[in-house]
């Protein structure tokens, strides 16, 4: 009996800190993948000249895929900027636009970019150690390291959100992070 309960264990841990969560899929993205997402194309192209590093890594659990259930996830995005933009995520809408998210903050400084869809009206929500961000339906997302360590986080969305990248990338989001004076400022692009 003990046995059962130590494999479910197992089986259902979530570690922030080794970047570890039981059960699921892992998709790593490197500065290459992120070409076009960065404002600054002379800056992209001169740092990918000097190297292809991990940008970020999700794991991703997906228990099931009938109506009312969910998906999550585990994100580690690390430190470091093109130019001046700090390192981010491609950032998508969901392929069914009214599936919401919520992020938990783990570890890490950062932001989350949020940008509805309709309005183009953009919100920058804190995303770190003790933070809750409520991402609704119909809002294009992004998440933003602008610490000095990785930035790690945990999702969790309906099984039938769907991840569109082509939308937003066709436009990019609206806002920039930067660091101006060694603080983040939000910009427009
Ligand atoms: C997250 C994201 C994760 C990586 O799990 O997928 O932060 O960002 P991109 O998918 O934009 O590369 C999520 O929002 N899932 O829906
Ligand atoms: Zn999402």
């Amino acid at each position: 009996m003990l046995e059962h309960f130590q494999s479910l264990a197992e089986k259902f841990s979530v570690n922030p800190d080794a970047f570890a969560l039981s059960g699921g899929r892992e998709v790593v993205r490197c500065l290459g993948d992120l070409d076009g997402c960065f404002r600054d194309a002379v800056s992209y192209s001169a740092a990918l000249a000097c190297g292809n590093p991990v940008l970020y890594r999700v794991i991703a659990v997906e228990p099931a895929s009938g109506s009312g259930d969910l998906h999550y996830g585990l994100g580690i995005l690390y430190p470091g900027k093109v130019g001046s933009e700090y390192y981010l995520t491609k950032g998508h809408l969901h392929r069914t636009r009214e599936a919401g998210e919520v992020y938990i903050g783990q570890r890490g400084e950062g932001f989350m970019l949020l940008e509805d869809e309709a309005s183009g009206e953009s919100r920058l929500e804190t995303l770190g150690a003790g933070r809750v961000v409520y991402v609704p339906g119909f809002t294009a997302h992004r998440t933003i390291n602008t610490g000095t360590v990785p930035l790690t986080y945990f999702g969790i969305y309906p099984a039938n959100a769907g991840h569109d990248y082509g939308a937003i990338a066709e436009r990019n989001f609206r806002k920039v992070l930067v660091e101006e004076a060694g603080q983040p400022v939000l910009k427009d692009r």
